[in-house]
């Protein structure tokens, strides 16, 4: 199949891009397209060229699989070239998402027509980009200083009537006439004739930049990609020399390309997908049907878990065993909508129509017609157990059940019932309707159809789903356990808990592990007699110092919940330390590292060994969609490889931690 075709309408020729599964950019349609062009251009019957795609979608940008590789066929900014200085008017007929490099093969034609459904953007700051191929000097030329930095520097696509508004394209075609729509506006085009975008004064005002910089300060925080594509902008607006300002593009464009970031973030944008893969699955595995939802437990767990299937419009029944935990758990879903809806998130509409979807119960027995029952009641085996022998005696044949426990044994709970291939964990991440992690949790007689069902459901209420093995913790918990509890032996060494939190903070995590304990509470698991302290957590727990609940853990926290270090729990930890006869010593950042981080690496390896992950990526999607492990680092698999596994060896064995196998057989 040739991935670009041509044929002539008349004294039109249409260039159509036919490279599934998104017309990506590669090298043989790059290839075509100049080929195509040139022909137009060389035809004297022909006076004007249609740019169309087949199938889904336009050019939804380069083709990602060739970055970093040997270069083959034209390189893309002279087919740019070709088209911008072409003779003929050329006409881009957009449907779907023009994105990244097909947004700026856009640019480079003369006039654009989309259907009202396509998105127009530039999401390479996603990848650790920015658009090299022109984007950031060619949008500010046409659709002004403003709107460029906001699509540049934040990569979020606009929809096509926003795009007719801005002047990104020139008219909008009906949804299912584009292609002839895009060649009666070519023919009108003769008579204007071509119309570069490079010709166009850049229009607009600098100051979005620092505004932008200013809203986003947290959220870019590391990041490289942003500060370059507002860079490239700002280029944009002091070079009225349009190839000034792309050779500055083109210096920042290799910067970001050749760094571990954007590294770290396309090797992220493939693992995403790749976890979604279930390995020795046949792709055509008939899906059961999940129409109706249970779930058990209104606290903040089944609360946040039950928003996810209201907001993607599936119906859910919420069981609680007591009326006023029931109301409050019912009362909480409303407000946090509300909340959403004064925000301006959605309407309040939406509030009532997902609100539509809730039925509150006091009976398991309300639960008999579900597809799907998730448990999230208290984290103890008996309960477990309980619950899940009472659902196999009352929910229908052939439903998926399904636990959300964040440590047990999925196999215990599967062996309650009498149907342990239709049990599975759907592990979900605290707050439940933000978090994009879902960790499915395969038994050893899960059924294929049960877990492929449970990914797309995954899939469907915008989770990132992975797979994970039975075993202490799954995949996130179990290697969490690995840093928290060498962090605390730190503690006892002669490190305070600023010290550590900032080494994490500083490697891009949202917080280190003692900000973490204070948030989740001190008091879990504990228990409760303050005249029996064993630990550093028990001695703050006697003192009433449970975390941010109690105004006080590690950290004091003011009524905003603004956590400063505290000498009260410093001396705490003092006391604690001289009574176990611990000399203080200094502890470096660097050491902080290797007993914090290097072992989750090779916790990792372990996992892996044992196969309770699939593959090496889906652990670092866990890290970064679970725990928000900074994405332009590429999760710990990743980085560990980018550190190198005979400095982790040698480190690990330095501070006496076994090595798995694997580990020491890369190093
Ligand atoms: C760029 O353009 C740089 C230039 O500015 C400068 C150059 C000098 N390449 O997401 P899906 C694959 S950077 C290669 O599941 P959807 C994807 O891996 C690029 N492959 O579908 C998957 O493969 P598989 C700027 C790509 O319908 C399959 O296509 N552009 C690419 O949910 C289906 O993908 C972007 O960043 C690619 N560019 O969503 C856009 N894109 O089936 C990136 C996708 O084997 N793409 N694949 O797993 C997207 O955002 C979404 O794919 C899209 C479709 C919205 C288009």
């Amino acid at each position: 199949m040739q991935s670009v075709t041509t044929h002539v309408e008349g004294d039109v020729l249409v260039v159509l891009v036919n490279n599934p599964p998104v017309n990506a950019l590669s090298w043989h349609v790059r290839q075509g397209l100049k080929d195509g062009f040139e022909q137009g251009l060389a035809d004297p019957a022909i006076k004007a060229i249609v740019l169309r795609c087949a199938g889904q979608t336009f050019i939804a940008g380069a083709d990602i699989t060739e970055f970093g590789k040997p270069p083959q066929g034209p390189d893309f900014a002279s087919v740019l070239k070709l088209m911008e200085t072409a003779s003929k008017p050329i006409v881009a007929a957009i449907h779907g998402t023009a994105l990244g490099g097909g947004l700026e093969t856009a640019l480079c034609c003369h006039y654009r027509v989309a259907v009202p459904s396509a998105k127009l953007g530039v999401p390479e700051v996603k990848l650790g980009l920015l658009p090299g191929g022109g984007g950031t000097q060619r949008l500010p030329r046409l659709v002004g200083i403003e709107q460029a930095a906001v699509m540049c520097s934040l990569g979020e696509p606009i929809s096509a009537k926003k795009a007719l508004e801005t002047g990104l394209v020139d008219a909008l075609a009906s949804e299912d006439g584009l292609a002839a729509d895009a060649i009666a506006f070519a023919r009108d085009a003769i008579a204007k004739g071509p119309r570069p975008t490079r010709s166009l004064p850049v229009k607009g005002d600098l100051a979005i930049i620092e505004k932008l910089k200013a809203e986003n300060s947290r959220k870019w925080r590391g990041f490289d990609a942003p500060y370059a594509n507002l860079r490239c902008v700002e280029a944009a607006a002091a070079n009225a020399d349009i190839d000034a300002g792309l050779k500055f593009e083109r210096e920042e464009f290799m910067k970001l390309m050749t760094g571990s970031q954007s590294a770290a973030q396309r090797y992220m944008f493939f693992a995403e997908r790749q976890a979604a893969k279930i390995d020795g699955l046949p792709k055509d595995t008939a899906l059961r049907d999940v129409k109706k939802v249970g779930v058990i437990g209104a606290g903040t767990m089944g609360g946040g878990i039950t928003m996810n299937f209201l907001a993607a419009g599936i119906p859910v029944t919420i069981v609680e065993m007591q009326k006023d935990a029931l109301d409050r758990g019912v009362a909480l879903i409303r407000k946090n909508y509300e909340a959403s809806a004064a925000k301006g998130r959605f309407t309040q509409e939406r509030v009532e129509q997902m609100m539509g979807l809730l039925t509150p119960s006091l009976s398991l027995d309300d639960l008999a017609q579900c597809d799907l029952v998730i448990e999230a009641v208290y984290e103890n085996m008996d309960v477990k157990k309980d619950v899940f022998g009472k659902l196999d005696k009352i929910v229908k044949q052939g439903a998926i059940l399904a636990s959300n426990t964040s440590y047990l044994n999925v196999d215990e709970i599967a062996a309650a019932t009498a149907r342990p291939q239709d049990v599975l964990g759907m592990h979900f991440f605290s707050p439940a309707n933000v978090m994009k992690l879902l960790e499915v949790v395969r038994g050893e007689k899960t059924a294929p159809d049960v877990l492929a069902t449970a990914m797309a459901i995954g899939k469907k209420i915008g989770k990132v789903a992975v797979v994970a093995g039975v075993c202490h913790g799954f995949i996130g918990n179990r290697m969490l356990a690995q840093r928290q509890a060498p962090a605390s032996q730190l503690l006892l060494e002669g490190a305070t808990p600023q010290q550590i939190d900032k080494v994490h903070t500083d490697f891009g995590m949202p917080m280190g592990p003692f900000q973490m304990s204070d948030l989740a509470g001190l008091d879990i698991g504990w228990h409760r007699d303050p005249n029996r302290i064993e630990t550093i957590r028990e001695a703050l727990c006697a003192a009433g110092r449970w975390g941010q609940k109690t105004g006080k853990g590690f950290y004091d926290y003011d009524e905003k919940r603004n956590g400063t270090p505290s000498p009260e729990a410093l001396a705490i930890i003092e006391d604690f330390r001289s009574k176990s006869n611990m000399a203080k010593r200094e502890i470096t950042d660097q050491e902080i590292i290797e007993r914090t981080l290097y072992p989750m690496v090779n916790e990792g390896y372990l996992i892996l060994e044992e196969g309770k992950a699939q593959r090496a990526s889906d652990i670092d999607v866990v890290w970064i969609y679970g725990y928000g492990w900074p994405v332009y680092r590429g999760g710990p698999m990743f980085w560990g490889d980018l550190e190198g596994a005979g400095k982790i060896v040698e480190a690990l064995e330095r501070h006496g931690i076994k090595v798995a196998d694997s580990l020491k057989a890369k190093a």
